[in-house]
């Protein structure tokens, strides 16, 4: 009976440890209201890519204004993906915690107020871009702000354009390592919410 009982608190663990490959996490304390933080507890760690630093709000979920506000908050910008190798990157860190899932990420890319597709956080036109197939379209004329898609199987992030109110996570990014290296404390577990969609 004892037995049986170790044997099945190992089983479960093995079985909650392989459902769970997120790691690496660490947390961080906001203070802004339910409104534009939704559970921002736990993230990962800042991730360098040349002289960026890369914060993902895996854990966060807000719409695009909401996302610029997260980031902004953190010291950081809503990310502008500009090149190929920025995109690779991205995807390729994601894979090291988000494996088979599929996950939105809001982007600073936007065709607010003009139509013409820029990046909010730097005031630049967007010139490299992955898009979907069909994409973008501004369905119902009314998709105006750009969100990015990792998946194992596309080997890169994918991109779409889609509701500017709809609500996705987010990614950050920065110039500034020591007011950005102030808010991580410590690390912790967190679950993830699956977003498996085609893109609308
Ligand atoms: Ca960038
Ligand atoms: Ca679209």
């Amino acid at each position: 009976m004892f037995l049986s009982s170790i044997v099945g608190a190992l089983f479960f663990l093995l079985h909650y440890a392989s459902s769970n490959p997120v790691k690496g996490y660490v947390a961080l304390t906001d203070s802004l209201s339910n409104d534009v933080v939704i559970n921002t507890l736990p993230s990962l760690q800042l991730q360098k890519f040349g002289e960026r630093l890369y914060y993902f709000g895996a854990i966060f979920e807000g719409n695009y204004y909401q996302a610029m506000q997260f980031c902004n908050y953190h010291d950081m910008q809503l990310v502008s993906i500009e090149s190929k190798e920025e995109n690779d990157f991205l995807w390729k860190h994601m894979q090291s915690f988000l494996g088979w899932g599929e996950y939105w990420f809001w982007t600073s890319g936007t065709t607010m107020p003009d139509e013409h597709w820029v990046w909010m956080s730097t005031g630049k036109p967007i010139l490299f871009a992955n898009w979907f197939e069909n994409q973008p379209d501004n369905a119902g004329n009314n998709e105006k702000c750009l969100e990015v898609r990792y998946s194992h199987t596309n080997k890169a992030l994918m991109w779409n354009d889609h509701v500017c109110t709809a609500t996705k996570h987010v990614i950050c990014e920065t110039t500034v390592p020591k007011s950005v290296s102030k808010m991580i404390t410590n690390n912790s577990n967190c679950n993830l919410t699956v977003i498996s969609v085609p893109p609308q």
